[in-house]
């Protein structure tokens, strides 16, 4: 038997929130269509691959008087790419309007992730199985994984899947990536007149699938609370005992949402961000300069101590770096069938094998790095040909170089304090926990209405809530044609058709509060203790959204 903790057996019985549009009953809705829509680059490339699923208009749903019954449909779900919290009421959501809409409907979950539905893997939801995972984190509930839809031959499996279970939808709960395959996967059904639709839920903790109409993927807000409680114990610790120096890097594959709301919300005296060390075409020599500066004033005030929060995608986005990374995710491509590299008898044969093959100018970046993080950078792709940075230890390699900076300075009379240091990796911790509130409405609302736009035949669209600094049953429900989102980028060495990421703006709201208050908070100690979320209690505490999105909203010259 399963030994539930207090707070799970009230979670269970916690009751998401749904729009006022979706409250009325799934058969109770009107759709309203706007303009048509076009990709947000490359448009010519997008609309020759999407040529079925292209230029579809944005919906909204508003609820009707009118009853809209719909015929008996199987649908199927899956879950995508890195677990993010809430991902469990997304499926709740998509079960219970299903359900609304016809007790005779099924739900069938995919196990496993995408692989799901080329080897036939699944189980049907039952009432029972359901409400075991309600409101819980993780996405245990049916797995997921990493595999990418492309190829004809994995969309004829899934076609003879989803046959075989009468199976007339699918949702795919993912990032960016994930959400391409649910857009490949859309236009391949339309194109072969399966007569299958194909609906996306925008979902990563990094915060980077966001739009005008996709305001926040899911995950986002639990997962940037837990590092910021845990951040903020650090600066506890870190201001008590006053003798270590905290490097903290925080997930976020590439954008740097994470760490920027993490800063926020604590204050830490260092906050790196990605996206303008590249703006800034900060070398990594700079950037260890930036640091040591921070680490040698804030020393000569007496204070050798500190935290520093350094996005997980830092490496990828500093200059040399990037080109660097660029050219090896290349040269990997080849390099893992090449005999002499994959049974290479030392890591240093690996070492100049990758020298040789790599231009002068990324070789001799490649050559400079530390073993460890020479090792790290040729740890096996993800399936989309990305180079995995949580597998980098970014964090210890401006340990090192900080503190032979340091040895440099003292050597020369310049630095007369002491540094140590720790290193810490947040990610995973956040990824599983408790959906907040807010994730726990938003979920729900999301999978609910993922369900609407299927009843209304739509194939081609994630599913949409926005509004969502107002309370929940003022949200606005709707759907955004994934080609929308689309350019093209080269993976594998190869342009392919993908959801632009969005990366934090340096000119946006957001970055401009880090950008005024980081002098301040690099030599004052302005550390601010969010501590644990809250799922009971005052709503001024258990209903805050995260300052990303209450920034951007205010800021939004969007009309909702
Ligand atoms: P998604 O984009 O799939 O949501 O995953 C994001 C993420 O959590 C990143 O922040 C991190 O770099 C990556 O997943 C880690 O992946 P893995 O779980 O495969 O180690």
């Amino acid at each position: 038997m399963k030994t539930l903790s207090p707070l799970q057996i009230e979670r269970l019985k916690y009751q998401p929130k749904l729009p006022d549009s979706l409250s009325q009953g799934i058969n109770f809705l009107q759709m309203s269509e706007g303009a048509a829509t076009e990709a947000v680059r490359d448009k010519d490339q997008i609309k020759d691959l999407f040529k079925n699923t292209y230029g579809k208009p944005i919906v909204t749903f508003s609820s009707s008087v009118n009853e809209k019954k719909s015929d008996v449909k199987n649908v199927g779900v899956i879950l995508s790419g890195g677990q993010a919290p809430g991902g469990h009421n997304v499926i709740a959501g998509l079960y219970d309007a299903l359900k609304n809409a016809n007790p005779a409907n099924k739900l069938y979950g995919f196990l496993g992730g995408p692989s799901g539905i080329i080897e036939g893997k699944y189980i049907e939801f039952s009432d029972e199985f359901i409400d075991e995972y309600r409101n819980t984190g993780g996405f245990d509930i049916i797995g997921s994984g990493r595999t990418k839809l492309e190829t004809e031959e994995q969309f004829q499996k899934s076609l003879e899947v989803c046959r075989n279970l009468n199976i007339s939808a699918v949702v795919i709960i993912g990032g960016d990536d994930s959400n391409t395959n649910a857009a490949l996967l859309a236009e391949w059904f339309v194109k072969n007149n399966t007569g299958i639709q194909v609906i996306g839920c925008p979902k990563t903790i990094d915060g980077d699938l966001k739009n005008s109409q996709i305001e926040i993927s899911f995950g986002f807000d639990t997962a940037t609370k837990t590092y910021a409680e845990l951040i903020g114990n650090i600066q506890r610790d870190a201001n008590s005992a006053k003798k270590y120096w905290h490097f903290i890097k925080i997930m976020g594959r590439s954008a740097s949402h994470v760490a920027l709301e993490a800063a926020l919300q604590t204050q830490p005296n260092i906050t790196m961000i990605s996206e303008e060390v590249e703006a800034k075409n900060m070398s990594l020599e700079q950037v260890v300069s930036y640091m040591t500066d921070i680490i040698v004033k804030r020393s000569d005030n007496g204070k050798n101590f500190g935290i520093a929060v350094i996005p997980e995608g830092l490496i990828e986005f500093i200059p040399e770096m990037k080109s660097m990374i660029s050219n090896l995710n290349d040269i990997m491509a080849d390099l893992e069938t090449d005999l002499s590299f994959v049974n290479a008898k030392s890591i240093k044969e690996k070492f100049e094998i990758v020298e040789k093959r790599l231009n002068a100018d990324n070789a001799k970046v490649y050559a400079s790095l530390p073993e460890l993080i020479k090792t790290q950078l040729l740890a096996d792709r993800d399936p989309h040909g990305n180079v995995q940075v949580s597998k980098i230890e970014t964090e210890k390699l401006l340990i090192e170089m900080i503190n032979e900076r340091l040895n440099d300075l003292k050597s020369k009379g310049i630095f007369k304090g002491k540094f140590s240091s720790q290193s810490h990796f947040f990610g995973y911790e956040g990824r599983c926990a408790f959906p907040s509130n807010f994730d726990a409405d938003y979920c729900y609302s999301l999978g609910y209405n993922a369900f609407a736009l299927i009843n209304f035949g739509l194939t081609g669209y994630l599913s949409s809530v926005r509004n969502l600094t107002k309370p929940a049953n003022q949200w606005i429900a709707g759907g955004v044609p994934l080609t929308m989102m689309m350019n093209m980028e080269k993976r594998h060495g190869e342009f392919k058709p993908v959801i632009q990421k969005a990366l934090v703006e340096l000119d946006g709201p957001v970055f401009k509060v880090l950008e005024k208050n980081r002098e301040e908070w690099a030599l004052n100690d302005c550390y601010v203790f969010p501590g644990a979320i809250q799922y009971f209690g005052p709503s001024s505490v258990c209903d805050i959204t995260t300052q990303t999105l209450r920034l951007e909203r205010e800021n939004s010259l969007v009309n909702v």
